[in-house]
């Protein structure tokens, strides 16, 4: 049987992982509105992964004798003032997860449930390694400066970054 406070946790993650799949949403459909089909694949691409993070917590708390919950979710922002901004947001929004998952991780050691807490090792890898994705795309506008010139160039690699990123999955 799930322990209360582990199960409390994981059903606060439910929603903060449906959130996630619509904030993503929302800004694919922004870049795809404004043009940008590279980052709106990657957007795309991004809202489905973490429909599937929600599902595969549904499912533990499920399997284990809890019952999941699925509550409403905060509308996501429409609009978003530039390219960088949007990833700024993408990229504070990972470092939240990341965040929550940790605390997930701490509840789960002070109750003594070394399931979940092994079963959890899966979403830390996986938040080291969106971080770094979004740091990576960050990186390649922080070397764009203030120019947009250059946009057209970066959504091409955005596209191409996720296509790699899907082959070696
Ligand atoms: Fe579910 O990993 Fe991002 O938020």
């Amino acid at each position: 049987m799930l322990n209360k406070n582990v199960e409390k946790k994981l059903i606060e993650q439910i929603e903060k992982e449906g959130y996630s799949s619509n904030l993503y949403l929302a800004m694919a459909s922004w870049s795809e509105s404004n043009g940008l089909e590279g980052i709106a694949n990657w957007m795309y691409a991004q809202s489905d992964e973490e429909r599937t993070h929600m599902l595969k917590i549904v499912k533990y708390v499920n399997e284990r004798g809890g019952q999941a919950i699925i509550s409403a979710l905060d509308e996501p922002p429409v609009d978003f003032s530039s390219v960088k901004a949007l990833f700024e947001k993408v990229y504070e929004h990972e470092q939240m997860i990341s965040a929550s998952i940790n605390d997930i991780v701490d509840v789960c050691l002070k109750e003594k449930d070394f399931t979940t807490h092994s079963w959890l090792q899966w979403f830390v890898n996986e938040q080291i390694e969106e971080e770094a994705s979004v740091s990576a795309i960050l990186d390649k506008l922080k070397l764009l400066g203030d120019q947009n010139n250059n946009l057209y160039l970066l959504d091409r690699d955005i596209l191409a970054m996720r296509n790699q990123g899907s082959e070696n999955q």
